[in-house]
């Protein structure tokens, strides 16, 4: 298993988060990836290497132009005006807004966020772009060869839209790697994400794209965010109709019910005959993640990565959530052990 990892995740660092209508420490943490990155690397002997730079022109194959601009320049304009405080926006543009482009900071902040669970700071611009080439890199060695590899992907992306950000997510890494992938001759790729919450920002990213399906298995967003997408009657549009399957579960969903969306989902990709697979790995189905609540136990994390593996694909493993720290590198280590089991 090929593991790409880089440290400038840690420029992305908050010590809290508005939860509930307190300030609460923060879920999405450095130690998040430090503890997969320890836990890997115990389960998997063997370097660990640093993404490629890829610039922007694969970020820009999946976000809108005027999105990647304001990435790329929030910060300083915010801290001009402000000072050096994490950029939250606190407005948001009612329905029927005219969308005036305007380069006030905390006007744009509120037209590209959908929330308030991810901060802009000094380094988040930098820490994104690593992450999105961690994925690239990890695409390309897929495709130079490797089974499988897995992008150890922090801050996460699967709640990032073509021209929105949230969700602890900036840039939708898995989204570039498939598009990547797509670019380099695949003529179908298949997303597949298993976090607890809907990947709203893939799902927006392909919804009209017929050579990329995208499956998610989640939180019924009637009970959990992202709340406004990831009902089982979003099938996708125009070309991309019927390129789209979500599978809502209840809350308290346990093993034996999220097994059988799971048959449902690879049965899915099964039938597309894609090329190549992407896997948004969120581990927070775990029965002890802290904002989570599904009951998915340890032991069943091999399993799906060995079920995942059953599909016989070149496989991107993507990091997305999972904030039970004490058990997210032992459930990430346990997805890619099953896979590879089942991979020979
Ligand atoms: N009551 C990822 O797992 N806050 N993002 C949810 C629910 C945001 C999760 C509050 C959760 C985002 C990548
Ligand atoms: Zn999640």
């Amino acid at each position: 298993m090929q593991i790409i990892h880089s440290e400038d995740h840690r420029l992305q660092d908050v010590p809290t988060e508005f939860y509930r209508g307190r300030w609460v420490e923060a879920f999405e943490t450095p130690r998040r990836a430090e503890l997969v990155l320890a836990a890997v690397q115990r389960a998997f002997p063997g370097p660990v290497l640093a993404p490629r730079r890829f610039g922007t022109a694969p970020l820009l194959a999946v976000h809108d132009a005027g999105f990647i601009d304001f990435l790329a320049t929030i910060w300083e304009r915010w801290e001009a005006e402000t000072g050096p405080t994490p950029a939250y926006p606190n407005v948001w543009p009612p329905r029927r807004s005219r969308m005036i482009p305007t380069t006030r900071p905390g006007a744009e902040l509120g037209r590209y966020a959908i929330d308030m669970s991810s901060p802009v700071l000094a380094g988040t611009w930098q820490a994104a772009q690593s992450a999105a080439d961690c994925a690239l890199t990890g695409a390309a060695l897929v495709d130079a060869g490797a089974p499988a590899a897995f992008a150890l992907c922090r801050p996460p992306g699967h709640h990032a839209g073509r021209d929105y950000f949230g969700g602890y997510c900036f840039l939708n890494n898995a989204a570039i790697a498939a598009r990547a992938f797509r670019d380099a001759g695949a003529a179908r790729v298949a997303v597949l994400d298993i976090d607890y919450h809907h990947g709203n920002g893939t799902q927006d990213i392909f919804y009209a794209c017929a050579d990329v399906l995208t499956v998610s298995l989640h939180a019924d967003p009637v009970q959990d965010y992202p709340y406004y997408a990831g009902f089982a009657d979003e099938t996708g549009e125009g070309e991309g109709a019927g390129c789209n399957l979500n599978l809502p579960l209840p809350w308290g969903t346990g093993y034996a019910g999220w097994g059988d969306a799971l048959s449902r989902a690879l049965a899915r990709i099964a039938a597309f005959a894609p090329q190549r697979l992407v896997v948004s790995l969120g581990v927070d189905a775990f029965e002890g993640d802290p904002i989570s609540r599904f009951r998915l136990r340890g032991a069943d994390f091999a399993d799906i990565g060995r079920r995942i593996g059953g599909l016989g694909l070149p496989t991107l493993f993507v990091m997305e959530g999972g904030y039970a720290v004490e058990a997210i590198g032992d459930n990430v280590a346990s997805v890619l052990g099953g896979h590879m089991a089942a991979r020979g």
